[in-house]
């Protein structure tokens, strides 16, 4: 018995010295409550978030409400309103939630509707359901009182006519030009968010946090890969892929090209090495590292980023590529960091 312990704490030891740590790693202690999320537009959706939090609500709660801002901002080309659509000129969004109590619901594929997340809610309070996809999810938000409107703004409209000139079916990530990452703002130039011939076509909204009661919830929202098939679903809504929360470990969750994330069933991944005891960061890393391992060619062309919290309030993110960023709220934070990455 003892020996055995004695081997498995070695080969931690061993596995967690590979990892290489950073010394200046993004994983420090910081408690609950806390909430952060992917891109520099985590900033907004951390302070509505936050509301829930301060005030000593659900972690659950807080994740639905903040990672509404993007939903319904117009602005925001890769979650909810205003997404860009698939190469049909449909917008189809994916979203899922997790509770602390191992609660999951997901919708995917769903058009017309503005919040997703709210949605996917339900699937998981009101149904002996976990995933429900296109038209049936739509039934039943509408039967749940949800309105029907139309995603697609005149803008996302003209840049997917632009689109179809060439129609150029490459649902490749772009990188960020890393550059454009202004610290002082936390955010990345518009201009990082096109690449030469388009418009960018990517950004989720993960979102995670711990809640003063020491309970963590998760979300996770998008309309996807822009002019992606028609009915073709990422990691983001997929429990165990985009997000996984396991209130005894931490939370985790992903962006970028979902496909990649899918295969290692990333976020899932993530939560099980913090369980093992790497730290946030180091946990994102590894993840990471098994993408690069299947096919480090591809690994170069695509982005895919990860973010975790432990069940301490540390976190951590880790990406492919130079130019992720991720927000952070708590007590003594409110940030938007540059995500460390294996290429720079
Ligand atoms: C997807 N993971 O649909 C999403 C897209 C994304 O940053 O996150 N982009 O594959």
């Amino acid at each position: 018995m003892q020996r055995r312990k004695f081997i498995g704490i070695s080969a931690l030891t061993a596995s967690l010295a590979s990892v290489k740590i950073n010394s200046n790693a993004q994983t420090k202690p910081a408690g609950g409550p806390i909430v952060i999320s992917t891109w520099d537009f985590g900033k907004a959706a951390n302070a509505e978030a936050w509301k829930t939090l301060s005030a000593g609500g659900r972690a659950v709660d807080a994740v639905e409400a903040g990672v509404k801002i993007p939903e319904a901002d117009p602005n925001n080309q890769s979650v909810g309103y205003g997404g860009l659509p698939d190469r049909d000129g449909r917008v189809t969004l994916d979203a899922c939630i997790m509770d602390d109590k191992g609660g999951c619901g997901s919708v995917m594929c769903l058009e017309y509707i503005m919040h997703p997340i709210a949605v996917a809610r339900l699937v998981m309070e009101k149904t002996p359901h976990i995933v429900l996809v296109g038209d049936g999810a739509l039934q039943f938000a509408l039967a749940q009182g949800f309105k029907k409107q139309n995603l697609l703004t005149p803008k996302s409209e003209k840049d997917w006519k632009e689109w179809l000139k060439e129609a150029k079916y490459k649902p490749v990530i772009n990188i960020e030009n890393k550059t454009a990452f202004n610290s002082a703002t936390g955010s990345l130039a518009s201009a990082t968010h096109h690449f030469p011939g388009g418009p960018f076509n990517h950004d989720t909204i993960g979102m995670v946090a711990l809640d003063s009661a020491g309970n963590l919830g998760g979300a996770c929202t998008t309309s996807g890969m822009a002019y992606k098939m028609h009915g073709r679903v990422g990691d983001s809504p997929i429990i165990g892929a985009g997000l996984f929360v396991d209130n005894e470990i931490g939370a985790a969750t992903s962006t970028g090209v979902g496909e990649e994330v899918i295969r290692i069933v990333g976020s899932h991944l993530v939560v099980e090495l913090m369980r093992q005891g790497f730290p946030p960061e180091a946990a994102c890393k590894e993840a990471v590292q098994r993408i690069i391992k299947r096919d480090e060619q591809k690994a170069r062309q695509l982005q895919v980023g990860f973010l975790a919290l432990n069940k301490k309030g540390e976190y951590g993110a880790y990406a492919l590529q130079n130019g992720f960023s991720f927000a952070v709220k708590s007590n003594t934070e409110d940030q938007v960091f540059p995500g460390k990455s294996w290429l720079s």
